[in-house]
């Protein structure tokens, strides 16, 4: 089974943790923890990025050392990864040593290949974006993203975008999955199809960076820099190494709409020209927004992840997250939302389920497994099951997550349903035992089914109700289905006790 290579951006350290930042980590921790769960071999990334004029501007700004600035705020984003329960295989930072060294040889690999020379620049640059613009993209003095632009004009060595249009455009063609969601894809079609410039690489008017190789005047261009750490983390330059023959090429680079750019352009250009395998698919999600303002520290509207999770708990703010929003498109971020979307997905539907099943379980069957042939009612159910299982595969695969969800949530529906329909309490008062053991041995299975699928989202809630059904998920071959399938229920083994895992939310308290 093949081995799966899952990044996020590597986050700029001049901002504080958000909302924003904790998606794509979520969204890529649920993601690894999906393949994991199937048996396959992960290797998850995220870090920091820590070059750059933006970051040298906030410490003059500040008057403090540019190091203990960025070695603060990276642990921040370090700190983050434990709050929200990443499963991580490595955090990597732009200033270490491993990095410069990488980024370096991805440098003169370029050089090695005639794709750099040394020019002068001018024209607009946005150091919010750490963006090269063009005179036509400029609106109202702006870039495109309505970030303050500068112009500069220095000294600069430049990469030969140029010449890869067409060869980018062939292989957009032979790999139409290449960037997701296709309306985003076309963006990128159509952008290059109007002609690419060569870039801008290197800087002279600052020193916080990665200095060019033999040419130590110039700081190489912060975006070489930060596309070069996803190869970094795989012990690249060493192209023999294990990790790099293991997870090289990427499958999935998870990125926010706003540098899709960088991802799905320049980064196959520059691999191409470094003779270097392509990265598998770029995904773009959307924006989150605060009362339909772009979240950012200027606006003062930043959500503090940390303050939602100890408030409303880690699982259900993972959950909400990933279920709110089709993945791909821009949402609004409020606390109602939040409220509504855990009372009615979690405490009232899944919670509910989990709770009067574990119940009647405990008070009418002595906590044991019922031994039981299911019957025609039963097999309805499992077969919506088996349905709603491989939309989930398919919808999980190409990382459209909140449809994942969105199947399990219609497996607990059906579940609670089919409770209510063979009304198992009555069935205990009337001392039914045989059919109300049939209906809780089904019951039961389906929450354990459940819980594993929701296990890539809601990891520590999903994990409870596994241990208290006697399953562990850490067995290396674990798989969803199959022959190597998670451990299922035992038979007359003895169930635990549960607490209340998601508590309605009070609507006063948001
Ligand atoms: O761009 N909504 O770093 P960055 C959704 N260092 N996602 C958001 C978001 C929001 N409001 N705000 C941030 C950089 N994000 C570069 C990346 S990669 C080689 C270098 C997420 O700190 C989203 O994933 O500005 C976005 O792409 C990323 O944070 C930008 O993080």
């Amino acid at each position: 089974m093949s081995n799966i290579y899952i990044t996020t951006p590597i986050y700029y350290v001049n901002d504080i943790p958000h909302v924003g930042h904790a998606y794509t980590s979520i969204a890529c921790d649920a993601l690894s923890r999906f393949f994991r769960l199937k048996g396959q071999k992960v290797f998850f990334l995220t870090g920091t990025d820590e070059h750059g004029l933006k970051i040298q501007q906030v410490t003059k700004d500040k008057n403090i050392e540019t190091q203990d600035f960025v070695d603060q705020m990276s642990t921040n984003f370090q700190n983050l990864t434990k709050t929200l329960n990443l499963t991580n295989d490595d955090f990597i930072r732009t200033t270490s040593e491993r990095h410069v060294r990488s980024v370096r040889d991805f440098w003169s690999r370029l050089q090695n290949n005639n794709q750099i020379y040394l020019d002068k620049y001018s024209g607009w640059y946005s150091v919010r974006d750490e963006a090269f613009y063009s005179e036509n993209e400029i609106i109202d003095g702006k870039a495109p993203s309505g970030s303050k632009v500068e112009w500069v004009e220095e000294s600069s060595y430049f990469f030969k975008l140029s010449e890869w249009g067409d060869k980018l455009l062939d292989f957009y063609k032979e790999n139409p999955e290449f960037v997701k969601p296709n309306s985003r894809f076309n963006e990128v079609v159509s952008f290059v199809e109007q002609g690419l410039k060569d870039l801008s690489i290197s800087r002279t008017s600052f020193d916080w960076g990665i200095k060019v190789p033999g040419d130590e005047k110039h700081i190489i261009y912060v975006w070489i820099d930060a596309l070069t750490n996803y190869l970094t983390a795989l012990d690249y330059p060493d192209i023999k190494a294990e990790k790099y023959l293991n997870y090289w090429p990427a499958n999935y680079h998870i990125v926010g709409k706003d540098i899709l750019r960088f991802h799905a352009i320049y980064w196959p250009a520059l691999l191409m020209a470094a003779n270097l395998p392509l990265p598998n698919q770029i995904i773009a999600h959307g924006w989150w927004t605060v009362e339909k303002e772009k979240m950012s520290k200027s606006m003062g509207n930043v959500i503090d992840p940390n303050e939602m999770i100890l408030k409303y708990g880690l699982d259900q703010f993972r959950f909400f997250l990933l279920r709110e929003v089709p993945f791909g498109n821009d949402g609004d971020f409020s606390i109602s939302s939040l409220i509504s979307r855990v009372n009615s997905d979690l405490a009232n539907s899944f919670g509910n389920l989990v709770n009067r099943v574990f119940s009647m379980t405990n008070k009418n069957l002595d906590g044991l497994v019922p031994d039981a042939e299911i019957t025609d009612k039963e097999q309805i159910l499992i077969e919506m099951c088996d349905e709603k299982i491989s939309d989930y595969m398919v919808f999980f695969k190409n990382v459209e997550i909140s449809k994942a969800l969105e199947s399990v949530s219609d497996m607990v529906s059906n579940t609670n349903k089919y409770i209510d329909d063979m009304k198992p309490w009555s069935l205990a008062k009337e001392g039914k035992l045989d059919d109300l053991k049939i209906v809780l041995k089904a019951s039961l299975e389906m929450v354990r089914i459940i819980s594993i699928l929701f296990y890539p989202v809601m990891p520590n809630s999903s994990k409870k109700i596994l241990n208290a059904l006697n399953i562990s998920l850490d067995s290396d071959k674990s798989s969803f289905t199959g022959e190597n399938q998670i451990a299922p229920l035992v038979v007359n083994q003895k169930i635990g006790e549960l607490n209340l895992l998601f508590p309605k939310i009070d609507k006063i308290e948001g």
